[in-house]
């Protein structure tokens, strides 16, 4: 199938399930608040990752969809609360009012809160039979090792002196991490060995060290409206970058170098891995 059809189709169904994904019961204005961050206009980048990794092994089934929800609710609250005062101070996500300036700084916190505990609560309530391993898998990628771990590294090294080895593991850790649940959930949930796994794993690195590179260089260069979010802050805020630590023509040869890593390490998968082998090209051309 053409890529664009396949990943039209994938992010209709997605969007469908994120629409009815909060529960009305949940008391308002927190509804309302984690409803305008989850059901903003996003790429749906890791949902898609998820589906389509577990789609390479075994058949599309909606017991999987739960888990392309509840990740997709991480990365909506890792957005979150990343654009609060206390962290990047950000006005504009997604191309709307950042949450916290449409619903206040108490609410979006909570909102954040609200979204990933939900994101648990989906997953862990799922029949799947490798429910509790893919969980374990999301969780720890998000967490203290993988997302968290990397978003806490940012914070804390802000304003300090350029160091390679410490930009590669706070990206490898605020980005690829949350690609590598997708992708490896994904492949748990199909039931892949662990020869599959690491080949996912790999894919996942190299994905999301390209991703996240093009992310600065897009800061540097790109538009507040295609992007949906203001440029130009990572250099203000003195922020470690690759660009800002190889300059920008040496950080584009790394983008392709990771992409290439990438594309390689789904050899085991052949004509099977198409669609993420084209994301991961796309991905390097991407200007949003
Ligand atoms: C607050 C725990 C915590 C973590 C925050 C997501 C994040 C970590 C920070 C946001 C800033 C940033 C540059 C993160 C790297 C990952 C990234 C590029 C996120 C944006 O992902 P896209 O482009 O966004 O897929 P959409 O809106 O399309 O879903």
């Amino acid at each position: 199938m053409n890529y664009d059809v396949q990943a039209a189709e994938c992010r209709q169904r997605i969007e469908a399930a994120l629409k009815t994904a909060i529960p009305a019961t949940v008391v308002e204005p927190l509804r309302g608040a984690m409803e305008y961050a989850l059901l903003a206009p996003g790429k749906r980048l890791r949902p898609m990752l998820l589906l389509e990794a577990h789609g390479m092994l075994s058949p599309a089934g909606n017991d999987v969809m739960d888990f392309a929800v509840a990740l997709e609710m991480i990365h909506a609250y890792s957005l979150v609360h990343d654009d609060l005062p206390a962290m990047d101070n950000d006005v504009l996500r997604r191309g709307q009012p950042t949450c916290h300036v449409a619903y206040g700084e108490a609410m979006a916190i909570l909102a954040g809160d609200g979204l990933l505990n939900l994101a648990h609560e989906l997953m862990l309530a799922s029949a799947h039979p490798r429910a509790l391993r893919a969980a374990h898998e999301i969780s720890a990628c998000a967490g203290v090792h993988g997302m968290v771990g990397g978003q806490a590294l940012d914070i804390a090294h802000t304003g300090h002196a350029v160091d390679r080895a410490l930009i590669e593991r706070m990206q490898t850790g605020k980005t690829a991490a949350l690609f590598r649940a997708a992708v490896c959930g994904g492949l748990i949930l199909a039931g892949a060995d662990e020869a599959q796994l690491a080949a996912g794993a790999d894919y996942s690195l190299g994905l999301g060290r390209a991703f996240q590179i093009i992310d600065d260089l897009l800061d540097l260069h790109g538009d507040a409206a295609q992007l949906g979010k203001t440029p130009g802050k990572d250099e203000a805020e003195g922020k470690l970058t690759w660009p800002a630590a190889v300059g920008e023509s040496q950080a584009r040869e790394d983008a392709r170098y990771w992409t290439q890593f990438a594309v390689d390490a789904l050899a085991p998968f052949g004509d099977r891995a198409t669609f993420l082998r084209e994301t991961a090209l796309r991905a390097l051309n991407r200007i949003s």
